[in-house]
């Protein structure tokens, strides 16, 4: 029998609690849930998180992602024995994230401590068709006698950020002796937060409930014959404050309303809301390794999950809303890694996501004038508020005592330019002019100003000094290449867009010619190598094999300080490399192939934001088995055998990676306002790779195989399209030979 696709755990083990938490996580991108179990285990991180939701713990932190209370536990009893993987004997166990219909399903026989067996079947998603709706549902069958059953669950408020309290307890109530509902309150950023659960209990079970220290509980117990199934289900809801004035009336009356209905009816609606967007959305790809096709479903499924498409003051953390890590903070992750795919498929919520960053211009204008510059310095790290959110230290050094102060707020400016990037790519896909004319021209404007108030006049030049490129292990350089082309680009794209409109502001424009026509760009030298900076290629290398071998552990800190690593030519992450993939067309195939080569050779990839990066270039340079082994080894970020790699939550970006990898760099497609062409790279592996595309108003199919290239027009008006460097016109449907 075929297996339903997607992510499987065949065996419980204490060490993968919280990766498997992260990997099957549910979620609608207005909220998400960890996948932890049922029953509780010692540091497993439970983990329920509203888009926007974040709170300072004391006036001095940033902003963090609430951990929201619990509404997923269960305590179950039976016999009188608690239910525990870790008890008694497992007989078998198979846990699932199911793409398909967005359900996390658990099977386990399970033999007590007493000889009994037990057969448990648990449920749960998070309603794609109603954002508030949470269902799960447990089956309980006794395999061997009559069994006395007792489960306790509720909604519990004692969960934490890693030990950090954000919420105050308003009220905690029972209603009609049917429904719990608790309301809390973010304690500094004053957010409310109301949460419901109503119960289908088996008929002449008995029922409790009690409120103690945080917890809202119910306790309900029944004797079951052998084999007479113990059927339970939870419907729950979640509202705040942000989208409705008063969440605890709403969120009471969103539950009153889904208790008339069943899990089963609730789980169809909300697969049919899946089933549309895997129709609309997925890739497919033929592969003789099926892990292909599920690195790509796993990342689309949590791209969806991650986004809050729902409402444009959020935007997507670093790790979506699957856990804790980064604080649930928004990084260029999201303008360079993660908003493509909404803007290829559903361009609307791209906008939304740049209109995040609109909304938050004043905060942006006003982090450039604290920092000695003009226009638009958008945050590092960002939240609800839109101010600067990165924390100003690092780890604590526990043998001095001291921290390590983080230079990103600092000095990490590409973010600025990875926006302005971001709005011209949102433009030439959409030719969106209302929106280009009035929120991307003022973003694109404030950001130029800025690169030109952020310039040093050398003279003959304007450099720009002290930044950090993409890769975070070289800090305080200048004339970082990656940030300064995007600069340029910035520039040139405010001055364009505002010629197109007509506007004179002559503040930008002269200073901006000046800018453009002096700015420092780094050019290749005699070897054909671009410096990533003034002064890399001057730095001494060392072997990196060790940590390559290690990569993602960041284990060459171990070994050198900071302050020597960055006085070596060591990357982080693509740097260069990700200049030659926004720029396909700015550098020679010789020039693109020495430096991904040299820069590789340097990187050991301790960033997820790399592997999937090197893929694309590697694959436009005809290096099929570098590509491919780059885009698997980006796949095995979340999904390799690593217990610890993904216990904060799961790696956005390089989710975002993947879809780019097969986009542009196996499909080699190039996109802009006046072309779209494709120059197909498919992997020895692959024999066929099929996407969906949204271009300029029309909505297209493209099949890939080695031997043709076919498109189908499904709606919009005709194009032409460039294929391996021939146009050809597509009316509705187009199969071109593949000659190489
Ligand atoms: O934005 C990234 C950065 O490039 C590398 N460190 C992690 C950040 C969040 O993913």
């Amino acid at each position: 029998m075929n297996k339903k696709r997607g992510i499987y755990e065949h065996g419980f083990d204490v060490h993968y609690l919280n990766k498997y938490s992260s990997l099957l996580a549910l979620g609608n991108g207005y909220l998400g849930i960890r996948g932890t179990h049922e029953e509780d285990y010692t540091g497993q991180t439970r983990g329920m998180y509203v888009a926007g939701v974040y709170n300072k713990a004391t006036a001095n932190e940033p902003s963090e992602l609430v951990n929201l209370p619990d509404i997923t536990g269960i305590v179950i009893e039976i016999d009188g024995q608690p239910f525990s993987l870790l008890d008694g004997e497992v007989l078998s166990y198979e846990r699932s994230l199911q793409f398909e219909t967005g359900e996390l399903r658990r099977e386990v026989v399970w033999k007590s401590k007493t000889g009994a067996r037990y057969e448990l079947l648990l449920q749960r998603f998070v309603a794609k068709h109603d954002l508030h709706v949470i269902a799960s549902k447990l089956t309980l069958i006794s395999l061997d006698q009559p069994a006395a059953v007792k489960i306790v669950t509720g909604i519990n408020a004692q969960q934490t950020n890693f030990g950090k309290q954000h919420l105050i307890e308003e009220s905690v109530r029972v209603f009609n002796e049917e429904i719990i509902q608790g309301v809390y309150k973010t304690t500094e950023s004053g957010v409310t937060v109301a949460v419901g659960s109503s119960f289908h209990i088996p008929e002449h079970s008995k029922k409790t409930f009690s409120a103690k220290n945080r917890q809202l509980l119910a306790a309900i117990s029944q004797e079951v014959a052998k084999d007479e199934p113990f059927v339970f289900e939870k419907l729950s809801t979640v509202y705040t404050s942000h989208e409705c004035d008063r969440p605890e009336t709403v969120s009471l009356e969103a539950v009153q309303a889904i208790a008339l209905q069943q899990y089963e009816d609730l789980l169809k609606r909300s697969a049919a809301a899946w089933k549309e967007f895997w129709e609309q959305k997925r890739i497919i790809i033929t592969s003789t390794d099926e892990f292909d096709q599920t690195a790509m479903d796993f990342a689309l499924y949590h791209m969806e999950i991650m986004t809050p498409a729902h409402d444009d003051r959020f935007s997507i953390g670093a790790k979506g809303l699957t856990g804790e890590g980064y604080k649930g903070h928004v990084f260029w992750d999201t303008e360079i890694f993660l908003a493509p795919f909404h803007l290829y498929t559903e361009p609307e919520t791209a906008k939304k996501l740049l209109l995040y960053r609109y909304k938050h211009l004043r905060e942006a204008q006003e982090k450039a004038v604290q920092n000695g510059y003009q226009g638009a310095l958008f945050p590092w790290e960002s939240a609800f508020t839109g101010k600067e959110e990165t924390p100003e230290y690092a780890a604590i050094n526990i043998r001095t005592g001291t921290r390590q102060k983080v230079a990103s707020a600092l000095a990490e400016h590409h973010i600025v330019a990875d926006i302005a990037f971001a709005v011209v790519q949102y433009y030439e896909n959409t030719i969106d002019e209302e929106f280009m004319k009035n929120e991307g021209l003022a973003l694109l404007k404030e950001t130029a100003r800025f690169w030109i108030s952020r310039t040093v006049d050398e003279g003959e030049r304007l450099s720009i000094h002290d930044v950090i490129g993409p890769d975070e292990y070289t800090e305080h350089i200048n004339n970082n290449a990656y940030t300064n082309y995007m600069a340029y680009y910035n520039v040139e794209q405010a001055l364009y867009f505002m010629e197109q409109y007509g506007d004179v502001d002559s503040s930008i424009i002269e200073q901006g010619r000046d800018f453009l026509k002096r700015l420092y760009l780094q050019k290749p030298n005699d070897e054909m190598i671009i410096p990533q900076d003034d002064t890399f290629l001057t730095k001494p290398a060392i072997d990196l094999t060790p940590y390559k071998q290690k990569q993602g552990s960041q284990a060459i800190l171990l070994d050198y300080s900071r302050q020597e690593v960055n006085e070596m030519q060591i990357l982080k992450q693509a740097d260069l490399v990700m200049l030659l993939y926004l720029f396909p067309d700015s550098f020679s195939n010789e020039v693109v192939m020495k430096n991904l080569f040299y820069y590789e050779d340097h990187t050991i990839h301790d960033s997820s934001l790399s592997k999937a990066i090197h893929a694309i270039v590697a694959a436009r340079c005809d290096d099929d088995e570098a590509a491919y082994r780059f885009f698997q080894e980006a796949c095995l970020i979340d999904l390799g055998p690593n217990p610890h790699s993904s216990d904060e939550g799961l790696h956005a970006a390089s989710l975002g990676a993947i879809w780019l990898a097969a986009m542009f760099g196996f499909a080699n497609l190039k996109i802009g306002l006046d072309r779209l062409a494709l120059d197909p790279k498919l992997p020895e592996n692959w024999t066929e790779l099929k996407f969906p595309l949204t271009y300029q108003g029309r909505t297209l199919e493209f099949k890939l195989t080695k031997q043709v290239c076919e498109i189908t027009k499904l709606s919009g008006p005709e194009l032409e399209i460039n294929i391996n460097g021939d146009i050809f016109k597509l009316c509705d449907r187009l199969e071109v030979p593949m000659t190489n």
